[in-house]
């Protein structure tokens, strides 16, 4: 088996090159070959620096997770990287793309870093509920300083690699198309500078405060997670005490999250994420349709966040509506966010200027003809919606993609109203369309596979986690909600409380429980509008007006704040219907009420996998991450199952006298 790694002579500069796609992760056969590359480079004489680079779209970008759990394959990331900063010749490290966790790593352990402009570093070991383990915590603050070292590590986004040279973490910005040859210059300036700089030999400073701002800062942000604070953890130590005792203390602590279940979790979510964008039966290859202008069916609140999607990804998109008022009111809330992120500095004007310009809002609905892909969100009506498709294809031109934003309704009674079915999709968008990242892309008995295949890869473009899903109603994700829903409802009945069900979801993971996701979404989406009729407890907010947030007051009362109280009102309105329902009233107890909203779920998972309405159970647990705010340290529903033990699950259901999946009786889900 041939090495990824290879090397190059040029002159007195030995180049060492990693050539391992897709993104150079830093596999056993990666490590052994810079070992040996190192040993050549140290022993030969005539050799004066290293330079270490790449291959392909980026230099390393982290540990081979795939490995992770495996026996471990020598030589070891920490002490590769201890001996390249041991090197008595000045080695080099050449970035480009990103430098990612042990990518970063290596390269901190180089004596010198030249990058190109476009490259980013970055320590996102927290994002998989892990740490940098081979030294990254221990040499970021000896270089960066305390304050940066907890951003990169705690929070793990990448920087840009201008701010890494403003904070010394690299010492060139090279040209972005002549790295190697300006890697070599700057090898052959600085070959002789004695002594060699190691930035585990650096003092770094404590900065108590720095640390408890930060932690104080982010503690929201941070609820539940290990690994955050694991993080910090490490880089203080590093101003406590000498390298080789503070990569001890790393390294203890990246073996106890490594064998937590969060990091399990984590990496599940990880790979999860790419194999959702795999569509099982439709080649990677298929020829996709060119999707260069869109139309979009109603300027309300989805259809103007679906429109930012576009128009940030410098698709130009044409907004039609039925009433100019209703048309200006659409357009100017899409200025207004954008206006709103460049005012937070996360967009520059002109960029505001040239999506609005992007932006083609009309009353003309035949102005739709031209556009490659329409995606209709109006309210949620079969016959509104039948009406708009029967027009669609009456003006579109062939080939044109045709997609409903519907939440729950069937994509194929939708389809059957055109002479196109295998045109049409469901594009299911989450509100604020233009923040959540999921996309339930709802496949009809008739879509074609290159439609399909097309709303995937445009998912990517705009930046969306899109996921399959099958004609049932709900899709995935709504169709998992139901259960828990009326659950929740009837453990009001009998005697819970929306606060004690709120508290047991929030202390979960989720950022809040059934009701309050009812306040915020709207108690009246649904209702029936007849004050008259009050068949169950929503009816009965619905009825007096109590609305949720919009209304100050929903299952919660809300101060200006928008901070909820419990609402002796709410609590009456309960108290009323159990009398009249003459339900029995009990203790009930936070055990009962996972088992009875977050089982049911689970369970309901199963059956939609067991009908073929979601390709593989890791799909369910990408909706719930990234459409329901389920903690990711969690790993979504189906894996949380999964590790909480089926068997526990079942009994759990059992008890409840749910009707469960058989796949999940037999722990046969896949
Ligand atoms: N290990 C193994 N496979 C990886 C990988 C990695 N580190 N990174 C990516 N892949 C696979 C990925 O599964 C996909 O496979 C393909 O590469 C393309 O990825 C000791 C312990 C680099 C920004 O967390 O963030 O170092 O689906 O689709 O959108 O301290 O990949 O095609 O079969 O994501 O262009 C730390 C993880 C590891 C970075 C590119 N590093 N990767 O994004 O492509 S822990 C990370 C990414 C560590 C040390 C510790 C992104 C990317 P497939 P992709 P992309």
């Amino acid at each position: 088996m041939t090495s990824p790694i290879r090397t190059e002579r040029h002159g007195e500069v030995l180049v060492i090159i990693s050539d391992n796609p897709p993104v150079n992760a830093l596999g056993a056969a990666v490590r052994q070959g810079l070992e040996a590359a190192i040993k050549e480079g140290v022993a030969d004489a005539s050799v004066e620096a290293m330079v270490i680079r790449c291959d392909g779209r980026t230099f390393f970008a982290g540990a081979d997770i795939t490995e992770f759990g495996k026996p471990m394959q020598e030589p070891a990331l920490p002490m590769l990287v201890d001996m390249i900063e041991a090197s008595d010749k000045p080695v080099v490290a050449a970035i480009h793309g990103t430098a990612l966790g042990g990518g970063c790593e290596v390269a901190l352990a180089c004596h010198y870093r030249v990058a190109a402009p476009s490259a980013k570093l970055g320590t996102p070991e927290v994002k998989l509920g892990l740490l940098p383990g081979a030294g990254g915590t221990q040499r970021l603050p000896r270089i960066a300083g305390v304050g940066l070292a907890l951003e990169m590590t705690a929070k793990g986004d990448p920087i840009p690699a201008r701010k890494a040279a403003d904070a010394g973490l690299v010492d060139k910005l090279v040209g972005e198309d002549s790295l190697e040859a300006d890697a070599i210059a700057f090898a052959r300036g600085i070959k002789a500078a004695r002594p060699i700089p190691r930035a585990s030999q650096r003092e770094v400073r404590p900065d108590p405060d720095a640390v408890a701002a930060f932690t104080k800062e982010n503690s929201r942000r941070f609820r539940g997670f290990d690994a955050p604070a694991a993080n910090i953890a490490c880089v203080v130590k590093a101003t406590e005490l000498p390298y080789a005792e503070g990569v001890q203390f790393e390294r203890a602590e990246f073996m106890r999250l490594m064998m937590g279940v969060q990091s399990a979790a984590q990496r599940h979510i990880f790979f999860a994420e790419r194999q959702a964008a795999k569509i099982d039966d439709v080649p990677a290859d298929t020829q996709l349709r060119p999707i260069r202008h869109v139309g979009v069916i109603g300027a309300g609140t989805m259809g103007g966040g679906i429109s930012m999607n576009f128009l940030s990804a410098g698709i130009p998109v044409t907004i039609v509506e039925m009433a100019q008022e209703a048309l200006d009111r659409g357009a100017g809330t899409i200025r207004k966010n954008y206006e709103a992120t460049a005012a937070k500095g996360r967009m520059k004007p002109e960029q505001v200027e040239a999506a609005m310009g992007a932006l083609i809002p009309t009353l003309d609905f035949d102005a739709l003809a031209e556009c490659d892909l329409i995606i209709e969100a109006v309210y949620e009506s079969m016959d509104v919606k039948k009406e708009i498709f029967t027009r669609l294809d009456a003006i579109c031109k062939p080939g044109a993609i045709l997609a409903s934003n519907t939440s729950y309704l069937d994509i194929d009674e939708i389809a059957a109203t055109t002479k196109r079915p295998e045109d049409v999709v469901g594009m299911h968008f989450f509100s604020p369309a233009n923040v959540m990242k999921l996309l339930e892309v709802v496949r009809g008995a008739r879509t074609a596979p290159d439609v399909l295949a097309t709303v995937m890869d445009l998912a990517k473009k705009i930046r969306k986690v899109a996921v399959v899903a099958g004609v049932t109603y709900g899709f995935i994700g709504n169709r998992m909600l139901m259960p828990r829903q009326v659950e929740a409802n009837k453990l009001l009945m009998e005697g819970a409380t929306p606060e004690q069900i709120d508290r047991v979801h929030v202390a979960f993971g989720m950022p809040m429980g059934p009701f309050q996701m009812s306040d915020l979404a709207g108690v009246d989406i649904g209702w029936h509008r007849d004050p008259s009729r009050i068949e169950n407890i929503r009816d009965a907010l619905a009825a007096e007006g109590r609305w949720g947030q919009k209304k100050q007051a929903g299952f919660y009362d809300y101060d200006e704040k928008r901070q909820p109280t419990p609402s002796p009102r709410v609590a009456e309105i309960i108290e009323d219907f159990r009398r009249k329902s003459g339900s029995t009233v009990r203790e009930i107890s936070d055990e009962e009420i996972v088992e009875r909203t977050l089982y049911p779920m689970v369970n309901e998972g199963a059956l939609i996998l067991e009908e073929g309405k979601a390709q593989r159970a890791s799909d369910v647990d990408v909706v719930w991450i990234y459409g329901y705010g389920w903690p990711v340290y969690r790993g979504g529903p189906m894996f949380w199952a999964k590790s909480e033990g089926y068997d526990k699950v079942v009994a759990g259901l059992d008890k409840h006298g749910f009707k469960v999946a058989q796949s999940l009786r037999d722990g046969t889900i896949r």
